[in-house]
């Protein structure tokens, strides 16, 4: 049996990644070459991604990657969305900001000031999200010197490569993008005072962006391809969701929870807006019909102050056990209130929301998380299927959330439809499975992909109690 290989970069909130995807007939797995952090660091302007130490982590797993598995065929690179980088000359002008620093409230005001909300998502589909790129873009004083404006993965690709392109994917999140167009909205862009010319050309997932520069190539140890691939992490990550049938919801389930139904036709109603559903473009074409619910951020930002206030280390395993173990009633609180976005002292925040009822004891409290955000997944899930107009049969729960069981029990009794939980490695899965097609080495439609990833990562269920 013949098997491909190629390197995965995976850039997600709590690490950065490189792995190696093997694949073949009945054969799709991952290889772990590098782990780095990757959570955005302070700087005397507002939060920002720390890019330089970013780079070097990749380039030195690339070549790791490399070493280990000399027959590795192409290069493939997803984050999360809106998030990017001005080059000019060439070079990178600035270290980009991450998407959790406040500054964009003016540029949410501005916008809107310009082109309101409703006008906006009959244009570029999208739901309000205050730090949707073209809100950063708006308050960036940089915006003017640029030649080009690149997402992190077409950043990291231009500087591995020197050639500049828009995956169409993760494009679609900056909301410059025509949600039936699928082209850059240029007309929208200029309105608001950003140029377009600084907008590079968009490609689709699969095409070849170009080959390592040669220094690169030297340093990683072979000439490679970097081939688009669904540069949202999400996009990748519902690529792997092994949806059997349109009935089939999905939780991308990270950092956040991406809760919706993939879908060929956007749903551009005035429900669906005031519901706050965006249209992603997935791979294929797709419409990535969801909405952002606040996931695991709750849960690991609680942990984290817990830990800086204790000096202690806390095992989320353990943790989770005793939260299981927690008889009777939690309250809940919405998942989704703006309070809760910013880094910061979350057990604080959480308790102002509760109030009076906000448990004592840390499993009780951890318990009320992982209940709250379950009751916000069952929101998003009947709302995406009154918004579609499907009804739904089962939830893919894939991401890092996939392996928190009580929290996928609780989807299941809270939804009423089984759950069906894995891969975890959805994002990075995904992210393999587009390049391998590239090659030629996986086959061409999306359902034989998911059913190869059905094959070789049986999910577990968890049917509603
Ligand atoms: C998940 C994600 C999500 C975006 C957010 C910024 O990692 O890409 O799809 O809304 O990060």
């Amino acid at each position: 049996m013949t098997v491909t290989a190629v390197a995965a970069v995976d850039l997600g909130a709590t690490s950065g990644r490189v792995m190696i995807g093997r694949i073949g007939d009945d054969r799709l797995d991952l290889e772990l070459v590098a782990r780095f952090p990757n959570g955005p660091v302070e700087r005397e302007d507002g939060l920002h991604w720390d890019f330089g130490a970013l780079f070097e982590h990749v380039v030195a797993g690339l070549a790791e990657a490399v070493r280990r598995e000399p027959g590795i065929e192409s290069i493939g690179i997803d984050s999360w969305a809106v998030d990017y980088g001005l080059v000019g000359d060439g070079e990178l002008l600035a270290e980009p900001f991450h998407y959790r620093d406040d500054r964009t409230a003016r540029g949410v005001a501005e916008v809107h000031a310009e082109a309101p909300f409703a006008e906006l998502y009959r244009r570029n589909g999208l739901q309000f999200l205050p730090f949707n790129t073209l809100y950063q873009y708006r308050v960036d004083a940089r915006l003017a010197d640029a030649e080009t404006a690149l997402l992190i993965p077409d950043l990291i690709a231009f500087l591995l490569t020197g050639a500049a392109a828009a995956e169409r994917t993760n494009a679609s999140t900056t909301g410059l993008l025509g949600v039936e167009t699928g082209e850059w909205d240029t007309e929208l862009a200029d309105r608001l005072g950003i140029p377009s010319g600084i907008l590079p050309g968009l490609v689709d997932p699969g095409t070849t962006i170009g080959m390592l520069h040669a220094g690169l190539a030297a340093r990683i140890g072979r000439d490679l391809p970097v081939i688009a691939v669904g540069s949202h992490d999400t996009a990748s990550a519902v690529v792997a969701a092994p949806l059997s049938t349109p009935r089939s919801a999905y939780i991308s389930c990270g950092t956040w929870g991406l809760v919706g139904v993939e879908l060929t036709e956007p749903v551009l109603t005035d429900a669906a807006r005031q519901a706050n559903f965006t249209h992603e473009l997935g791979v294929d074409g797709r419409y990535r019909f969801l909405h952002n619910v606040t996931g695991l951020w709750l849960l690991s930002e609680t942990v984290r102050a817990w830990e800086a206030t204790d000096g202690s280390s806390i095992d989320l395993p353990e943790l989770l056990a005793a939260a299981s173990a927690v008889t009777g009633d939690v309250p809940t609180f919405d998942a989704n209130d703006p309070s809760l976005s910013a880094p910061g002292d979350m057990p604080a925040r959480i308790a102002t929301l509760l109030g009076s009822a906000a448990p004592a004891t840390r499993p009780a409290f951890a318990r009320s998380i992982v209940e709250s955000i379950a009751m916000a997944f069952a929101d998003a899930v009947q709302t995406a299927s009154a918004l579609s107009g499907r009804e739904l049969d089962c939830i893919h729960m894939v991401g890092g959330g996939s392996l928190n069981r009580l929290l996928c029990q609780a989807t299941a009794d809270r939804t009423g439809l089984p759950v069906l939980a894995g891969p975890v490695e959805a994002t990075a899965l995904g992210n393999v499975l587009v390049q391998a097609r590239a090659l030629g080495a996986a086959p061409a439609s999306l359902d034989e992909l998911r059913a190869l990833v059905a094959a070789t990562h049986a999910p577990e269920r968890f049917d509603p109690r």
